[in-house]
């Protein structure tokens, strides 16, 4: 790949990570959303502004760029202790964007002094199984230089608030599909079989070994949105969104915004599965395939440049 194409594609994995997010957020919990609604709010001309996805993805991506080390030696790539109190500094900074009730309290017990940790188990003992490892990882597959690597940033990046085996296999999960989507030519058909076979031995679970089988069934059955939602979930647990995000992108892999349309259509928890189904799309299709007048509207425009720049 050549700089201008990787380039591309970082872009196209931030800015479609934080515009899944901005354009599902309106959407989350209406039921009988049609494709219209959601083209309105990409034509629309006011700002987008995030959500908690995105602004803990910047987080990522800005501890990320900062380089510590080498991607091979993951233990130094992301200092634990330094990334959750970054987290928790920038939750409580702008604690109104719409954080998880569990990561709120260990966010404030993580500021006033409390060790990460404990703070994490004090409203889930083992841990909580949210997808908020899942929706802002998607920049560790810009780092890592294979699954492996990616598999390990992306636990190191989730462990520092979720501590439950799901939220974990969630987060390797979404970060193995990211770095396979890159991998990618845009123009290159995607097979559904194949693409989940790359992610499947990141994730040796029963549960989700039966969700890939399923998303794959889906893709061949040509599901709509709420057979979807239906057959695999969609809500804010991390066996419950990211495996519907993945179909998202599988159902409409070549077109962004028809990915992050099914995934927002798909209901329940909509900012946070158009945002995984974006950052996957955008991967894969590139920055130019994004629809223009909506990604020059994110609040967070300039940061994504920056740090599209930074990690490619
Ligand atoms: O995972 P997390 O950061 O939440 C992310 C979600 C995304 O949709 C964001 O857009 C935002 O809206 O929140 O935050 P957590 O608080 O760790 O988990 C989210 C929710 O999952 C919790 O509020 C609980 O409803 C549920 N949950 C659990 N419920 C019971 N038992 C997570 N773990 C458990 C559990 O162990
Ligand atoms: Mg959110
Ligand atoms: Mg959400």
């Amino acid at each position: 790949m050549d700089d201008t194409s990787r380039i591309e594609k970082a872009r196209g994995l931030l800015f479609g990570l934080a515009l899944g997010d901005c354009l599902g957020a309106p959407f989350e919990g209406k039921v009988g959303v049609t494709d219209a609604d959601i083209v309105a709010k990409e034509n629309a001309t006011d700002t987008l502004p995030h959500t908690d996805d995105t602004a803990l993805a910047l987080v990522l991506a800005r501890h990320l760029a900062q380089r510590r080390g080498d991607a091979r030696e993951p233990e130094k790539f992301v200092d634990l202790d330094l990334l959750a109190r970054e987290f928790a500094d920038t939750w409580h900074a702008e604690p109104w964007r719409g954080y998880g009730g569990g990561v709120t309290t260990s966010f404030r017990l993580i500021v006033e002094g409390t060790p990460w940790r404990e703070a994490i188990r004090a409203v889930y003992p083992e841990g909580s199984f949210g997808n908020g490892g899942a929706m802002r990882v998607a920049p560790v597959a810009l780092v890592g230089t294979d699954s492996g690597q990616v598999a390990a940033l992306a636990r190191r990046s989730t462990e520092v608030t979720h501590a439950h085996d799901d939220a974990l296999h969630g987060a390797v999960c979404q970060a193995v599909a990211t770095h396979v989507a890159l991998s990618l030519a845009p123009d290159e058909p995607v097979r559904a079989g194949d693409f989940v076979d790359s992610v499947r031995p990141a994730v040796p679970s029963p549960l989700w070994q039966d969700k890939f089988d399923r998303v794959v069934e889906l893709v061949e059955q040509r599901a709509d949105p709420a057979q979807a939602a239906a057959a695999l979930g969609n809500d804010v647990s991390a066996p419950g969104s990211v495996p519907l995000a993945l179909l998202s992108f599988l159902r409409n892999a070549g077109d962004p915004s028809a990915a992050m349309r099914f995934a927002i259509r798909a209901g329940g928890d909509t900012d946070t599965v158009a945002s995984m189904a974006g950052a996957l799309a955008g991967a894969h299709s590139g920055y130019a395939t994004l629809p223009r007048q909506a990604v020059s509207r994110l609040e967070a425009a300039a940061q994504l440049h920056l740090y599209a720049e930074h990690l490619a």
